[in-house]
């Protein structure tokens, strides 16, 4: 439970001009009161604590130097917003972080008026900026719009689109790049290296040195190249250090400059406001800053459940339970890598969130951490395939979105062999309304040459992967977040039986009403059809239908011809989704007369964060919401006339 004391200066701050009438010294006090919240609420509730802690002066420093009232401030993910949360009115309620009907973990524009734009997937913001800028421009307005974007942000293409436009409209605008040398593990790439602080470190600096010998060592030119490259805007120091890069797309850079250094940073943030241009502020700050657990283990401390505040301790799970689904991916594809040595794991900066870091363990040479670009991902995996390779993009369904025309244009078109594995399906909890993956089943089912499946639980999961690579051509599977049910453990993935393509199986006979379920619906849909047989004496068949693409045809038309009362399940949205591909199916083949069909699925709606249980209870998709359908559909019979 946050605490925060009547005497405390948070207590006094409602809205950003509270800070900002703030001297030097009560600003570092306020730093330690907001670390002192933040890491309170994180060790009950959960959430981005490392992030968040990491840019506590940057937010004060950017809430003293410019009027929120009016500037626009554009947080890049968002993930990293707790302080500005605090500072803008929501003290009160921050101990509702994450939790069914409190305050989300993201900015989000219809919970606060300080919350310029929602976030919750990286890389926006420059190009929201800009956008931001040019309406101010438009409309005749001056205020300043300011973006924070950190440097494992920087890896997605679309900040550059940003970067790229907004140089050559010169709008008035900052970027601050928060570069604490970390995604959410150590961040890759070449612009990660190039950002890295290394380039003040002796080697570089000497080389620079050499460099202008060198020039000058050339005959009759060479002086004056040297004291060219020395003087010109485009000078060496400016060519070696991560200015060049900033310049180059016409950014005024400014930096690096030490993230926790409050006078400084509003110093800087003062004299760039006269400035009428693009400026890029580099900022460095230390992950988990001011909290010596989350210093330490800054990607564990990422994104936390709960902990125990004095020492960082995470309470011990019991152990021997179920396996988690990640993990079940992770350890399926490690051991089939073993022995094909086609298999490469690709992830998009989440390696441990996606179960391929003993993938890294074990087959380093064939495991690619692309950044944060999911896009970049796929048509990398495409590139792979196509010499023969068997590239496994791991990816969480809701980041997937951004990939869509690659996964059409360069993967299925092409019918090449990617094998895509769709983490955290379905309502995934806390992180809410931008992280839920409940859009893949809509915007895949309808792309030819896919196979797409759904396990019903850890089990068929590995039976999945291993079918995976066994089919040719382009594969996804979907699973959902967290553990499974406890299945008992699959044999070695050389030993598993493959499913057979496009067949599902009936787990339970009925004579009333038939539910087809799909994924981590299969198993409330069978125990609520045992309840309703015990409560209303129906007699309920329960199909797991596996295959989303290709559809279990000949199957669910046989079902589908002795059954008048037919239930859909799925954890997916309705629209376009799972059930919607039975309606299709049964109305193709002319089997809709006198049937009465109901739909459970994600209604057309963006949920909200909570825990999970209580998402599917209020999307109607638990076990209680199953039920429900097959007593509406089953009509008079529920009542037992
Ligand atoms: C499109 C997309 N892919 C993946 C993620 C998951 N994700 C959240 S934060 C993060 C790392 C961001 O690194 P950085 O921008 O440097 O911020 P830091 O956490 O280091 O402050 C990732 C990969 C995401 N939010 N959006």
């Amino acid at each position: 439970m946050t605490d925060i004391t009547p005497h405390s200066l948070l207590a006094r701050i409602v809205r950003p001009t509270d800070v900002s009438r703030l001297g030097m010294d009560d600003l570092a006090r306020l730093a330690g009161e907001l670390r002192r919240v933040i890491i309170d609420q994180c060790s009950t509730g959960g959430g981005h604590l490392a992030p968040s802690l990491g840019v506590v002066e940057l937010t004060l420093a950017l809430f003293k130097a410019y009027d929120f009232e009016s500037d626009k401030l554009i947080w890049d993910v968002g993930h990293q917003a707790y302080a500005h949360k605090l500072l803008t009115g929501r003290a009160e309620r921050f101990h509702t972080l994450r939790q069914l009907d409190g305050i989300s973990g993201f900015p989000r524009m219809a919970e606060n008026p300080y919350d310029h734009f929602g976030v919750g997937h990286s890389s926006t913001s420059i190009s929201a900026a800009l956008g931001m800028a040019v309406a101010r421009d438009l409309a005749g307005q001056k205020h300043e719009v300011v973006s924070v974007i950190g440097d494992g942000s920087m890896t997605a293409g679309l900040a550059y689109e940003g970067l790229n436009q907004a140089g050559d409209m010169g709008r008035r605008m900052v970027v601050v790049l928060n570069d604490n040398e970390m995604s959410i593990s150590k961040n890759v790439g070449a612009l990660s290296r190039f950002l890295s602080r290394k380039l003040s470190r002796p080697a570089p600096q000497r080389f620079k040195r050499e460099f202008e010998s060198w020039l000058a060592s050339i005959p009759r030119i060479g002086k004056d190249l040297a004291m060219y490259a020395r003087r010109s805007e485009d000078s060496l120091k400016t060519f070696f250090t991560p200015g060049m890069l900033f310049e180059a797309f016409r950014f005024t850079y400014v930096g690096p400059i030490d993230g926790h250094d409050i006078p400084a940073l509003v110093d800087v943030f003062e004299q760039t406001k006269g400035m009428d241009r693009p400026v890029l502020v580099h900022v460095l700050t230390k992950k988990g800053m001011g909290y010596k657990p989350a210093e330490t283990n800054p990607t564990y401390f990422h994104g936390v459940g709960g902990f125990e505040p004095e020492t960082g301790l995470v309470p011990a799970k019991p152990g021997g339970g179920p396996k988690s689904y990640t993990e079940v991916v992770g350890g399926t594809l490690c051991r089939l890598a073993d022995t094909d040595k086609r298999i490469v794991a690709i992830t998009a900066a989440m390696p441990e969130g996606t179960g391929t870091d003993c993938f890294l363990q074990r087959h380093p040479e064939r495991f690619v951490d692309v950044g944060i670009c999911e896009p970049h991902a796929v048509t990398f995996a495409a590139g792979l395939a196509a010499q023969g390779f068997l590239p496994a993009v791991c990816i969480y369904s809701t980041f997937l979105q951004r990939s869509y025309d690659q996964i059409v244009h360069d993967v299925c078109l092409q019918n090449l062999g990617v094998k895509f594995f769709l983490d955290r399906a379905g309502l995934v909890g806390e992180d809410g309304a931008t992280h839920h993956g409940i859009f893949d089943i809509a915007y895949l089912r309808h792309v030819p040459n896919l196979v797409f499946m759904s396990p019903k639980d850890e089990a068929e999961l590995a039976q999945m992967v291993a079918m995976a690579f066994a089919t040719p051509g382009p594969v996804a599977v979907r699973y959902p977040r967290g553990v499974g049910i406890g299945a008992e453990a699959p044999p070695p993935p050389a030993e598993l039986e493959l499913l057979p393509l496009g067949r599902g199986e009936l787990l339970r006979e009925g004579a009333d009403v038939l539910v087809i379920a799909l994924g981590s619906r299969v198993y409330p849909a069978l125990e609520g059809a045992q309840e309703l047989e015990a409560e209303h004496g129906l007699s309920v068949a329960v199909f797991n239908a596996r295959f989303i693409k290709p559809l279990p045809v000949e199957q669910l038309l046989e079902l589908a011809a002795r059954f008048e009362r037919i239930v859909t399940v799925e954890e997916g949205c309705l629209a376009g989704g799972f059930g919607s591909a039975v309606l299709e199916c049964l109305a193709d083949s002319g089997l809709m007369a006198g049937k009465t069909i109901r739909r459970v699925g994600v209604p057309d709606a963006f949920i909200e964060h909570g825990k999970p249980k209580e998402l599917r209870a209020r999307a109607g998709i638990d076990k209680a919401g199953i039920k429900a359908a097959v007593v509406a559909a089953a009509g008079k019979k529920a009542l037992g006339s």
